[in-house]
């Protein structure tokens, strides 16, 4: 079975991509058309970075909260974890959904869905130092400095905007580097299910990329993603959208280390990127009945590449998450913007 992103026609510098129908049934035929970014990532190499001081942080402050995280205009509500600075209240925040979102590079849809700020420069690569703190690694393409997140009826849908210098999936759809954007879902509203997207305090034989997402704090039992692999560590190499599972199997919740994980669906995702911004959609069907109308969810998002088109190590950037999401199919009577 091989279910992938076939390139067609190139019109006028953009490429439409259709992704595969998904293998049972669902949403069928749906393309995007999206542009290509080859070239403008290898324009973008190291040379003409504005590369930062680097920043370290040591390790016995990495259990505290960042008291300068910018929050936004989304009200937030208090910290589950030490590492956190806030949580975001999903609940306010869903009560502005559904909308309608179209996956065609256009952002306007996305107006009347208040951004997520995450701090800028704040892109680390703590597998180099484990154990001793974060080196950051000046890498724009991965620098996450906004994000929205919202449903339709059938649909959950997110927008990332990373450093205006940046660019997202670098190097896209042949990839040389290695890049993935995911989005973590805590579909059972429980930090005991699923994959703590960071927890410091696990035991050393747990704690393979349970101090990577930092500071995001969930107990992520999805993830919705795209990305493409640098192999051997991820093959076959090709740009895809997919789904990460951690649970017990057969789409049951259960907890899981890093190594639990399973990717068990391929292309249900569309998406469309260009520059520094990306809208992704996957349909509530590909989680297995857990995302529904009424389905309260933690959300979290992540960005990680190999960073070798920068000349740069693998490095991350997780944003603070998102606190009891509920999922809302129909509009709420109140919901801000509604009145007249
Ligand atoms: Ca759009
Ligand atoms: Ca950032
Ligand atoms: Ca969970
Ligand atoms: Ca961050």
């Amino acid at each position: 079975m091989v279910l992938g992103i076939l390139a067609s026609a190139s019109v006028g510098g953009w490429i439409a991509l259709r992704v595969s129908p998904p293998k049972q049934g669902g949403e069928s035929n749906r393309a995007a058309r999206v542009p290509r970014v080859a070239g403008e990532a290898s324009a973008a190499r190291t040379k003409d970075l504005p590369i930062p001081p680097q920043r370290r942080i040591a390790g016995e402050t990495l259990s505290q909260p960042q008291e300068n995280a910018p929050r936004g205009e989304v009200p937030t509500v208090a910290p589950k974890a030490k590492s956190e600075a806030f949580r975001w209240d999903g609940r306010y925040l869903s009560r502005l959904a559904p909308q309608q979102i179209k996956i065609d590079g256009n952002y306007e849809d996305w107006d009347k869905v208040p951004a997520l700020p995450d701090l800028a420069w704040d892109v680390d690569a703590r597998r180099l130092s484990r154990g001793s703190g974060v080196v950051n690694i000046p890498n724009p393409d991965v620098d996450i400095r906004q994000w929205k997140f919202t449903n339709d009826t059938g649909n959950l849908y997110v927008y990332v905007e990373v450093a205006p210098e940046g660019v997202v999936l670098t190097g896209a759809p042949d990839a040389a580097d290695g890049y993935f954007l995911m989005v973590h879902l805590d579909v059972d509203d429980n930090m005991d299910t699923g994959f703590r997207t960071f927890d410091g305090s696990l035991p050393a034989d747990q704690m393979e990329y349970t101090d990577w997402y930092y500071p995001s704090n969930i107990g992520s039992d999805y993830a919705f993603e795209v990305g493409y692999g640098n192999p051997p560590a991820h093959a076959p190499r090709r740009f895809r959208t997919f789904i990460t599972y951690w649970g017990a199997g057969e789409d049951k919740l259960g907890w899981q280390t890093y190594q639990g994980m399973e990717e068990i669906r391929d292309d249900w995702g569309v998406v469309a990127y260009k520059g520094n911004r990306l809208e992704m959609g996957f349909p509530f069907k590909a989680f297995g009945g857990h995302v529904r109308d009424g389905a309260v969810m933690d959300v979290a998002l992540s960005v990680e590449a190999a960073g070798e088109a920068r000349g740069l190590h693998w490095c991350q950037d997780s944003t603070e998450a998102i606190d009891d999401y509920t999922v809302h199919t129909e509009p709420a009577p109140s919901a801000p913007g509604t009145a007249e």
